[in-house]
């Protein structure tokens, strides 16, 4: 599975792996996350097939198209796409949409959104937690004694996470790029701690 946002789908790069996908009969599953928004810009305003899924069909993909609120209808979805990738030794697009409840990135305010837009965003129908406790709830898995001690537990284990952090101590510049290349790559070698942007 391959797994990408909204905002790459207008990137030629991914046209060609499609291309090349489908040639190569690749059992690979693009997985599209659709949230209607590529960092300031609307899938509408960018995108000339917005209905996302649709676009590989130039390379004879089928496409489907699935709510990503549902975790349990993503899970259904993607599970027969794997399937049916594997057996029939061919890519498929899943397209799988939701709403952005923030912005691209903490410095981003969203303000290119209405108040409307970002409170729909946000809203607990809209929500996949909340929709994903509820069908828990009905099935009768998830009960309030055990939704509180799983947070309890969650909210210990994110305190003891942050503490570590902030009690730990700086690490040296030179590990920076450790860890982010598998092999040494040439402009890794250029920023190590010699280069002036680094020095004291
Ligand atoms: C190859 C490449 N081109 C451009 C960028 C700049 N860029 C960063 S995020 C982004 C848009 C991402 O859109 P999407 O995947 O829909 O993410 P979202 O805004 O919903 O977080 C772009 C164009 C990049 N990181 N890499």
């Amino acid at each position: 599975m391959c797994q990408m946002g909204d905002g790459t789908t207008n990137i030629g790069a991914w046209h060609e792996s499609l291309n090349i996908a489908k040639l190569w009969n690749l059992p690979v599953v693009f997985v599209v996350i659709n949230n209607f928004t590529g960092m300031g810009t609307t899938v509408e305003m960018s995108s000339a097939e917005p209905e996302l899924y649709k676009r590989g069909a130039a390379f004879r993909i089928e496409g489907e198209r699935v709510d990503g609120r549902d975790v349990l209808a993503v899970r259904d979805t993607a599970t027969r796409l794997v399937e049916r990738a594997r057996e029939e030794q061919t890519p498929f697009l899943l397209e799988a949409w939701s709403y952005r409840q923030k912005g691209h990135s903490v410095v981003d305010p969203a303000k290119y959104r209405t108040d409307e837009q970002r409170e729909s965003a946000r809203a607990e129908e809209n929500d996949p937690i909340v929709i994903f406790d509820a069908q828990l709830a009905k099935a009768g898995i998830l009960t309030d004694d055990l939704r509180d001690e799983i947070a309890a537990s969650v909210k210990a284990e994110v305190t003891e996470a942050a503490d570590f952090a902030e009690n730990s101590p700086k690490p040296d510049v030179s590990t920076l790029f450790d860890y982010t290349y598998a092999t040494p790559v040439p402009n890794e070698s250029r920023r190590m701690p010699a280069d002036p942007v680094f020095a004291e």
